[in-house]
């Protein structure tokens, strides 16, 4: 193997205190706490960057929980195996509003959603933005050599590639996964600085997306927008100001094997407990839905489509409760306050309108739950609903199905995540703004024959665990060997 997979410095635009990314690292006393976050990237990432020796370079917003002593602002984590080393960059509050609530997700975001209606460009975000992203690539400076690889992770930095490529020996090799999707060129006309942002990604000698359509979308959007760059669709590539980006696309999946270990091991009493406490009748046949309070995942549209199956289908009144748990985020953003409201006002509405004295049809909570009830809850629901507006993959839908050890269950997945693609019919389809055809796939799901729901079952683990998170970081990771291996045999000749 090429020494380039044991020195390894990561770019993670992810905080260290928002309900969708990062470690806390908090010293207590003499020892630190590492407490796991809530959030596809940090969740996904923090078992690949374990298993490295590199430096995970991520924010902090300087709120002094903790204190770090050396002079660079690093930690070994987790403390006990010293797997990587995490270095805080301190972000003041104006920064995070700006670089964080701003450009990354008052623009960013909704725009490679194909929401443009919510961008929002305040006057100092971008500005912000591009000050955030050369801090990032100064720390890289600090850590990089000839020999190294740096990985950049997501939205949060789309310029830093070029600041760190025009900085670092080009025997070092830039790669950046891209978590989210990639729009259209009719919507990312739509993008402030869009001609900045382009430039910044190509940067990169490798930039991965979840699926095909969002990498071909980047190259039409390239060849449209970008002048001076040469596009080769058939091989996914990108030549521009001297240098070549090849554009892959690498599924992200989860890691399989630890879900179905912690769901073989939830216990009967952990979930009994569980139900009490949420008053859910031990009796009633268990619908799951589990997201962050984001716009784009169609909570609205899913409580619409329980409420028409209830109308539809009032045999299922008592009989079936839903239990949505849902995680508050980006909360300082107006959009997704009132999404919020939205869909609490929703639940009240339809538990209103069918409730008794003894049942509810909506089982409605924020509270953060631990892993164990979370894989309790996965195995023993009969049908999980994942239905996004739009996805870059969803990896619940995928957590679900490595749970579900019991090949009792059924998985509703919207058409349009990335997850839909790798895991395609094998779930029950839903256009999740298709109230009626959503309702009638839940019925379909509750009422399925158990060897039809175990044929489903089986095929969607196989495809999970043959996907899973190690093999999405060898696929990265033999792409960027051979980008870097390229690299130096290209400077040695
Ligand atoms: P997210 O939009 O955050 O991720 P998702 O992929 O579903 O969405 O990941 C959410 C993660 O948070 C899952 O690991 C889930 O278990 C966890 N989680 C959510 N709510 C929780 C709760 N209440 N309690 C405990 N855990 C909870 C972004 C992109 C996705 C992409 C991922 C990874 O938006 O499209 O799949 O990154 O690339």
């Amino acid at each position: 193997t090429s020494d380039a997979a044991s020195r390894r410095s990561g770019g993670g635009g992810g905080p260290p205190t928002e309900a969708d990314g990062g470690i806390h690292a908090k010293p207590n006393e003499r020892s630190i706490t590492v407490d796991e976050p809530t959030g596809g990237l940090t969740a996904g990432l923090d078992p690949v960057v374990k298993k490295t020796d590199g430096t995970w370079i991520a924010w902090g917003d300087g709120d002094a929980d903790f204190e770090v002593t050396d002079e660079e602002n690093c930690v070994a984590v987790p403390p006990d195996e010293e797997a990587y080393t995490l270095r805080r960059l301190d972000l003041s509050e104006e920064a995070v509003d700006s670089y964080y609530y701003g450009f990354s997700n008052r623009v960013l975001w909704p725009l490679c959603h194909g929401f443009p209606d919510l961008i929002a460009d305040r006057p100092t975000d971008f500005d912000w933005y591009r000050t955030v992203n050369e801090q990032f690539a100064d720390a890289v400076g600090d850590h990089a050599d000839d020999d190294s690889v740096i990985w950049l992770q997501d939205y949060h930095l789309a310029l830093a590639p070029r600041m760190i490529r025009d900085s670092v020996p080009a025997t070092a090799t830039v790669a950046h996964f891209w978590h989210i999707p990639w729009p259209s060129p009719a919507t990312f006309r739509h993008c402030p600085a869009g001609n900045r942002i382009l430039e910044g990604l190509v940067g990169n000698d490798l930039l991965g997306f979840h699926v095909g359509t969002y990498a071909d979308r980047f190259l039409n959007c390239v060849d449209r927008y970008l002048s001076g760059a040469t596009v080769d669709r058939a091989r996914r590539t990108i030549r521009y100001d001297g240098g070549m980006t090849r554009i892959v696309a690498t599924p992200m999946g989860v890691d399989a094997a630890a879900y179905d270990r912690d769901a073989r091991s939830a216990s009967v009493d952990r979930l009994s407990s569980l139900f009490d406490t949420y008053g859910i009748p031990e009796t009633t046949a268990i619908g799951l839905g589990l997201d962050r309070l984001d716009y784009t995942k169609g909570i609205p549209e899913r409580l619409l489509a329980i409420e028409r199956f209830f109308e539809q289908h009032p045999d299922w009144l008592g009989a079936f409760t839903f239990v949505q748990k849902a995680t508050p985020s980006r909360t300082d953003i107006e959009a997704y306050e009132q999404y919020g409201e939205h869909v609490r006002s929703e639940v009240t509405r339809i538990n209103r309108r069918f409730e008794t004295a003894d049942w509810q049809p909506i089982v409605y909570t924020e509270d953060v739950l631990p892993r164990e009830d979370l894989c309790a809850l996965y195995r023993h629901a009969d049908v999980m609903v994942v239905s996004p507006l739009v996805d870059g993959m969803n990896l619940v839908a995928q957590e679900y199905v490595a749970a579900s050890v019991d090949s009792d269950s059924a998985l509703l997945l919207s058409d349009r995540t990335g997850a839909h693609e790798r895991l395609g019919s094998h779930a029950l389809t839903i256009d999740p703004t298709d109230t009626d055809g959503f309702a009638h796939q839940l019925e379909r799901a509750l009422s399925m024959s158990q060897y039809e729901r175990s044929r489903r079952m089986n095929t969607l683990r196989q495809r999970v665990f043959n996907g899973d998170i190690e093999s999405w970081m060898d696929t990265q990771f033999d792409w960027i060997r051979r980008i870097h291996e390229n690299a130096h045999e290209t400077t040695s000749r």
